[in-house]
């Protein structure tokens, strides 16, 4: 393993004013954004879609440092030919890829999930290093609830992503650990941050027992942040300044950078939390963005499946990348989405 450069693509990753475009959804997934446009998910609409978002110049080459792909995606070539991977190398960003298989049912743990894939991942990473995947993404899904998480739940999928991440690095690729607790309940704040708080301690010992290099990784939590289902939603300032102070608690300086997924909060709500934190300052690591549907739910609702929506879907990434690479620096305003809409 060479950790220097590993460390090199993790910083760069992390790059302040970019952050990174997490359009990795499974079919499952991608069938549901389109249903919500009424597009069918066929493999040319998921491929005209993508090319669309990786050929927006402005948004790629300014603000995105990496794009988190499919295993169907890294495949698969641009209308005219041009391998899509060689596109977002093109507009100056790097390509990743997600590795996981997907959740299982924990046995023994009615509700709960772990992710599976580690069975010849080696031989995956090989390849997909060869077609120039340069980092990789494996998530873990922690819910809350009634009775759980349990402690095997965490404990079994802190071990996974410890396994994938150490397995990544073997193959010059740098892992994003990304241990999802859900914001689908109703819980109040303070319960999401001692939850997450549980996961990411265990996640870090598991990442030190099974020596993984931790300037060699990209961390992708979820936020302190309130149950969408939750009657009191804590303000701004308040989902900012418990999740810096949780993350102070629990991720080691060495770590190069946080890359937030966005896990159901509005694109304003997603962009506004990463700048309070970043306002806040004086930071072991740099905070940024890894977002899915905070980043592609306006393109997505401007291309509608319409070759002559390409342009308003690009100007509407464009929009949202910019103004999350204001938020990763600490210099966004509210007023700025208004000026540009
Ligand atoms: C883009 O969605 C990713 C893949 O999800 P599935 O395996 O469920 O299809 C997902 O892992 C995503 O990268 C993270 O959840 C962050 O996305 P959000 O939308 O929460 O920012």
């Amino acid at each position: 393993m060479n950790l220097a450069e590993l460390n090199k693509i993790a910083v760069a990753m992390v790059t302040p004013g970019k952050g990174i475009l997490a359009a990795d959804e499974s079919s499952g997934t991608i069938k549901k954004r389109f249903d919500a446009i009424k597009v069918e998910s066929t493999e040319d609409n998921r491929r005209d879609y993508r090319e669309m978002l990786f050929r927006s110049t402005e948004a790629m080459s300014k603000y995105i440092s990496g794009v988190i792909l499919y295993d169907e995606t890294i495949w698969q070539n641009a209308k005219d030919g041009t391998p899509l991977v060689k596109l977002i190398e093109q507009a100056g960003s790097i390509p990743g890829i997600k590795v996981d298989e997907g959740t299982q049912a924990l046995p023994q743990c009615p509700g709960e999930l772990v992710t599976v894939g580690l069975d010849k991942l080696a031989e995956r990473l090989k390849k997909y290093y060869e077609r120039g995947a340069r980092f990789a993404k494996w998530r873990a899904v922690i819910d809350i609830g009634s009775g759980i998480p349990t402690m095997t739940a965490i404990s079994v999928n802190a071990h996974a992503l410890a396994r994938y991440a150490a397995l990544c690095q073997a193959a010059q690729i740098v892992p994003i650990v990304e241990p999802e607790v859900l914001m689908d309940g109703d819980h109040v704040i303070d319960r999401c941050y001692e939850v997450t708080q549980r996961v990411l301690n265990k996640t870090f010992q598991e990442l030190r027992v099974q020596r993984v290099e931790l300037e060699g990784m990209v961390l992708k939590p979820n936020m302190a942040i309130s149950g969408k289902k939750c009657p009191k939603q804590a303000s701004v300032a308040e989902v900012a300044e418990k999740t810096v102070r949780m993350l102070k608690a629990c991720v080691p300086a060495a770590v190069p950078g946080i890359a937030f997924l966005s896990g159901g909060q509005s694109d304003e709500e997603a962009t506004a939390h990463l700048d309070a934190m970043n306002k806040i300052g004086n930071l072991p690591w740099k905070l940024t963005f890894s977002y899915g549907r905070a980043l592609q739910a306006a393109p997505q609702k401007a291309w509608s499946g319409k070759s002559e929506n390409v342009a308003a879907g690009q100007r509407a990434f464009a929009h949202r990348a910019h103004m999350n690479g204001l938020a990763s620096r600490g210099n966004w305003e509210s007023g700025l989405e208004k000026k540009v809409a």
